[in-house]
Order: structure tokens, then sequence, then C-alpha cells
């Protein structure tokens, strides 16, 4: 007989109440484990004060207290059972969770590029990687030096005051300064240690040992608080010239210049100096070179002049030899110091110079 919709339910339909409360509390709590980010809702669903246990529990005081036993120990044991089922789920999503986070979080440090210049495939079967387009241009410089006779060295990239600037006749509060902007590093007295920003440092280092002649290139990384642009990195690299002889003239320079842009570019590109200003040079020159993409017709990249600006140059300033002890009446001498990012952008023809840093792996195996 059906009770009457006002009658207290009996003891079957609690039962039938709690069996249904335990499949329908299993059947939510599967799908929720299966559905990222909704466990705990669905926990608090099953087994919360507004579950459908909690429910049944409200029920069990319409029954005679033999009927409130035997369906209490049949609530007892669903309830146990979908904590039980919650606790073992709640750790495979909690398993599942970190594996995913640590898949979305994980560096690959062997995925290599993998192209026509990448050697054979190692054993592993994954390519063997390459050189960064800057190290290989910076390879290639030096080879091209090396080969007209030069020889290379290297300097720190952390410089005292009096390397960066002022054996380079730039002394304090010099306004020559004001053409670098300093990085300065927390070490010894205010001021006085910092990133070098250029490789001209270099030049006292190899003066101060006092082997001379010098036929010396010195390329090397180098640090200004520069915005990063298309055309600009805090963190960049420079070659740096340097040749000190008896009886070097500027026409050396011009001639040195010419001779290293045509064996570097080919014979169709040529180099033009043209007046500039450095403290550590006099006379001082920017030197140019047609530009590699347009062949001197005019192009976006060199803004339609033909000519593509890579550094500056000029006859060794007789204060910088005064500095170090060599008398400028014996000796002279010129420097060069020009962008190696700058010439590997123009050769790659890359609008924008922080493609050399973004690291992405489709951009870099194509050089
Ligand atoms: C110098 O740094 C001088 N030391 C060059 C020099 C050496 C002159 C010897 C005379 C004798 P400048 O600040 O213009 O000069 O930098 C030279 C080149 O470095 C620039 O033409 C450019 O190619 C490159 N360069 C400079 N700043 C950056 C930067 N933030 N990012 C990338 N390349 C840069």
């Amino acid at each position: 007989m059906t009770p009457q919709a006002s009658s207290p339910p009996g003891l079957d339909e609690v039962l039938a109440a709690v069996d249904s409360a335990l499949r329908d509390g299993r059947r939510r709590l599967a799908e929720a484990a299966a559905t990222p980010g909704s466990f705990a809702a669905a926990q608090r669903e099953v087994l919360g004060k507004r579950s459908a246990l909690a429910s049944v529990n409200a029920l069990l005081g319409g029954l005679d207290p033999d009927g409130r036993r035997q369906a209490g120990a049949a609530l007892g044991a669903a309830r146990k059972e979908l904590e039980e089922e919650a606790n073992r789920l709640e750790a495979v999503v909690a398993e599942a969770e970190r594996r995913q986070r640590v898949a979305a979080e994980r560096l690959d440090l062997t995925e290599m590029a993998i192209g026509p210049k990448t050697p054979p495939l190692s054993h592993s079967g994954r390519g063997v990687g390459r050189l960064h387009l800057v190290t290989q241009t910076r390879d290639e410089l030096e080879d091209t030096f090396v080969a007209m006779g030069f020889a290379v060295a290297e300097g720190p990239e952390a410089e005292t005051d009096w390397y960066n600037f002022e054996a380079l006749n730039m002394p304090p509060a010099h306004p020559a300064r004001g053409m670098w902007d300093t990085l300065y590093l927390r070490l010894g007295e205010p001021g006085t240690v910092l990133l070098r920003t250029h490789t001209s440092p270099v030049q006292i280092h190899l003066l101060e040992a006092g082997e001379l002649p010098i036929y010396a290139v010195m390329p090397g990384r180098c640090y200004r608080r520069d915005t990063p642009d298309a055309r600009h990195l805090p963190v960049f690299h420079q070659i740096e010239g340097l040749v000190v002889d008896r009886g070097i003239t500027f026409g050396d320079l011009a001639g040195v210049i010419e001779a290293f842009t045509t064996s570097f570019f080919g014979p169709a590109i040529h180099s033009r100096l043209r007046p500039s200003y450095f403290p550590f040079t006099e006379p001082s020159a920017e030197f140019e070179v047609t530009c590699p993409i347009c062949r001197g017709e005019g192009c976006r990249t060199c803004s339609g002049s033909g000519w593509i600006e890579l550094g500056g140059c000029g006859m060794v300033d007789p204060n910088v030899f005064s500095a170090v002890g060599i008398d400028p009446e014996r000796y002279s001498g010129f420097a060069f110091g020009f962008g190696i990012d700058r010439l590997a952008q123009v050769r790659a023809e890359l609008s924008d110079m922080r493609a050399l840093i973004d690291n992405d792996i489709r951009f870099l195996r194509q050089f």
C-alpha cells in the first residue's frame, strides 16, 4: 500500500533513499573527478549539510526505534563508503593536477634546433644543436680579422671606472660619460665598479700590458641601461679593434675598415667614414657600409640612404697613450668598435633585434 503523502516515510522508503543517495553520490564524485576544477564542489554536494545523505538523516526521526537502527546503520555505511571514495578520488585528482602543472611548466633543456646547418643526429636521435646567430657572427668576424693578421684578446665585463671611462680620456664628471647609460655594481666605493658599456676598456688592458706593437680585435658582451627596441638591447656585443705601432695613419684605419668590409660582406659592399666624436679618438669617425640589403639603392632598413652605420673609430687620442705611459710622440694607432648584434641583424635582415634574445626555436633554427 502506498503511504499517504502526509504520513512519514516508512523504513523501505528510507532505505531506498539511502540507496539512491549512495548511487547518485558515487556517480557525482566520478563525474567531478573527470572534470578539472570541480571536485571540491562535488564533495560538498555529496557529503555536506545540504547533501542527499543529510536529507535522509532527517527522515530517521519518523521511524520506530528498530527501523531507525536499521536505517541509521545503512546511512552510516553509505556515508562511510562515499567518504572513502571521495578521499580516494581527491588524491587521484590532486596527482593529475600536479602532473598537468609540471607538464605546463616543463622547460626542455634538451630541445634542439634541427635544420640544414645542424650536424648529424646524436645517438639519442635528437639534433645536437648549433651556435646562436650572434655567436656565429662573432666567430666569422674573428676569422676575418685573424686572416688579416690580427690577434684576438678579451677583457672583463665588470670594470672599474678607470678602464671604462677615465683612462679613455673621460675624467670624472666629463660630459661625454653621458653618451653611455651605465649600470653600476654595488662593489667597492659607490660608482667605482660597473658593467662595461663598450669593449673599449680592453684597449687599456692591452696598452697597460705594454707589448707593442698591437694588432688585436677584442669581442665581448657590453651592458647599457638602454630600453630594448628594434635596434637596441641592454645586453649586446661589440668587437673592438686596436692597432698601435710606429707611423700608423688615418689612411691605415680607412684601409683596414675597407679591407674588412669587402672580406666580410663580399666585393659589392664598401665602407665610408663620417666625421664624429669619441673622447678617446682624435679625429673620430662613424663607419658605415653599403646597405647589404638594397646594395646601396636605398631601402627601409637604411632609411633610404643606401648606407648602414656599424660603429665608431678614430686615431687613438694622445691622452690615452699618456694615461698608460706610452709616448705618443713615438707611437700612433687607431681603434674601432662596432656592434656584433647590429651586424647580425643587418645581414639576416631582421626588422627587430629583440628576436635575437626571444629564444624562439622556430626563429633560431633558421640560421
Ligand atoms: C662605442 O661604444 C665606442 N666604444 C666605439 C669606438 C671604439 C669608437 C673605438 C672609437 C674607437 P657607440 O656607443 O656608438 O660607440 O657603439 C658602437 C656600436 O655598438 C653601435 O654603432 C651599435 O652597432 C652598437 N650598439 C651600441 N649600443 C647598442 C645597444 N644598446 N644594442 C645593440 N647594439 C648597440
